[in-house]
């Protein structure tokens, strides 16, 4: 049980910040019911995401990795944001610029909470990119009529518009996350195992800037130690307890 101190210390450290940052991953997507990566239901339809979530993987077997996401985005499709998706817009609509979202999450359930400033670190389930033109769209259809989908364009391959293991991540974005992790005073990583990198990176050059570090997390993570307060709970829980004025 997390003694009320903390919770007390949290809301102190976030009350008197001039600048705050979240940085999140599947963990806090996990109460609306979507399985994470490294987690208990982390096998995703007895697939590994190291083995699909790749460039090889789709250049393999377009097919076999489109029914794997196709599969995903049934799944978030009929999720919901959970309270801590909320604590987190709530966050944004209390400090406005001085708030900066960073997700690893691909699901977009951040924005469906009413979080605007989001930093995708790993692109977006919805985007689809086509492989012949570039072309980027967005597309909300669970099922999809057809597997491999096509561009609406000029009928080329089209691929899920998200960052696979191997793939640079979008270079602006990164640019704005290593820059809200430059300059805040206190960042709260919720959900995340800690391990992808470069988004792991994000909380070690926080603290070199001065930041105090809030970890999140059911279990103990490789940055736990690191952080300067390590709230072990579900974040659905603990984000509307340190955030809720
Ligand atoms: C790159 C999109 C180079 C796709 C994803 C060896 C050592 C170090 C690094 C590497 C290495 N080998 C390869 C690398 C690099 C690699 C990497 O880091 N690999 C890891 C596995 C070691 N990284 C890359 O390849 C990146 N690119 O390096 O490019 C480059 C540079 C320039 C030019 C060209 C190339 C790209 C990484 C992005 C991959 N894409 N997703 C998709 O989703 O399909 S990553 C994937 O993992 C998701 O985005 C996910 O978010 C992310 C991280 O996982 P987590 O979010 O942390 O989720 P996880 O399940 O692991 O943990 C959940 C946590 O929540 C747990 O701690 C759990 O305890 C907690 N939890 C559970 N329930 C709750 C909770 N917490 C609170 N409340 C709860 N209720
Ligand atoms: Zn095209």
């Amino acid at each position: 049980m997390i003694p009320d101190s903390d919770i007390q210390t949290a809301r102190e450290w976030l009350a008197g910040a001039s600048r705050v940052a979240a940085l999140t991953g599947a963990g806090i997507s996990a109460e609306s019911g979507i399985p994470t990566f490294r987690g208990p239901g982390g096998l995703w339809r007895n697939f590994r995401p190291e083995d699909l979530a790749t460039p090889e993987a789709f250049h393999r077997d377009p097919n076999l990795v489109w029914e794997w996401y196709d599969w995903r985005r049934g799944l978030i499709a009929q999720a919901r944001p959970n309270l801590g998706h909320y604590a987190l817009a709530e966050l944004e609509q209390k400090m406005g610029g001085r708030f900066m979202l960073i997700t690893q999450n691909v699901d977009g359930l951040h924005n469906r909470a009413g979080s605007q400033r989001v930093l995708k670190l790993h692109g977006d389930i919805w985007w689809t990119l086509c492989t012949a033109c570039g072309d980027v769209t967005s597309d909300y259809r669970v099922p999809l009529p057809e597997l491999p989908p096509r561009c609406a364009k000029c009928g080329g391959l089209l691929r899920p518009g998200v960052v696979w293991f191997g793939e640079a991540l979008p270079a602006r974005t990164w640019e704005q996350a290593e820059e809200a992790a430059r300059s805040c005073d206190v960042l709260i990583v919720a959900g995340t195992s800690a391990v992808v990198y470069p988004a792991a990176s994000l909380a070690p050059l926080a603290k070199r800037y001065g930041a105090r570090i809030i970890e999140i997390n059911t279990e103990e993570t490789p940055l736990s130690g690191a952080a300067d307060l390590c709230l072990r709970g579900a974040s659905g829980e603990l984000l509307p307890r340190i955030i809720a004025s």
